[in-house]
């Protein structure tokens, strides 16, 4: 990325990278710039505290944060800045991802996370939230936005014959 990062994801393992692939492409897709770091909320609450003031320093506008298990990561982003969170819960034990989910979800008033789904669908639509956040001031990004929304509702199919589908015969 050559701009300033406008967007920090941060996940609180390596491990939690792959799922993430697809909040990178969405970002990319809306050319929005972006950084990753990884962070854990627990392993390194010093280094997380530090990198939000820089992030923010430099000009990062809103922060994505990914975790599973005890996914308190994406609050601890909102309870160190005031600027939009994000909160991506993973998949990554006995739980299902439902451990992650309700710790980001389960917010105090006051301090804000914006929920997405569990995983890859989360992952990703953390990425078009924030396109539609930042695309409040941003008539390009606006533009990009609504460009996407008119691709997808070219995707209705009518008339199709589901018996032609693979996979389907045995349900
Ligand atoms: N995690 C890391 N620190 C705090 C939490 N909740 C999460 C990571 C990852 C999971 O714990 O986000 O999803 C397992 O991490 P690891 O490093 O053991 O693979």
């Amino acid at each position: 990325m050559t701009s300033s990062p406008v967007v920090a994801v941060v996940c609180g393992s390596r491990s939690d990278l792959p799922v993430l692939r697809g909040c990178f492409d969405v970002l990319d897709r809306y050319g929005i710039a972006w950084e990753a770091s990884v962070i854990s909320a627990h392993r390194q609450p010093d280094a997380l505290g530090h990198y939000v003031r820089d992030a923010e320093a430099r000009g990062v506008l809103l922060f994505v944060g990914a975790a599973g298990l005890a996914a308190h990561l994406p609050g601890v982003l909102a309870s160190l800045t005031a600027r939009p969170v994000i909160g991506v819960p993973l998949d990554g034990g006995a739980l299902g991802g439902a451990d992650a989910l309700y710790s980001v979800v389960q917010m105090p008033p006051g301090v804000p996370v914006a929920a997405v789904a569990i995983g890859s669908a989360g992952a990703k639509n953390a990425a078009h939230l924030a396109a539609r956040i930042l695309a409040l001031s941003d008539a390009r990004l606006a533009a990009a936005v609504e460009a996407f929304r008119a691709e997808q509702a070219g995707g209705a199919e009518l008339g199709v014959d589901p018996r032609s589908e693979p996979g389907t015969a045995d349900r």
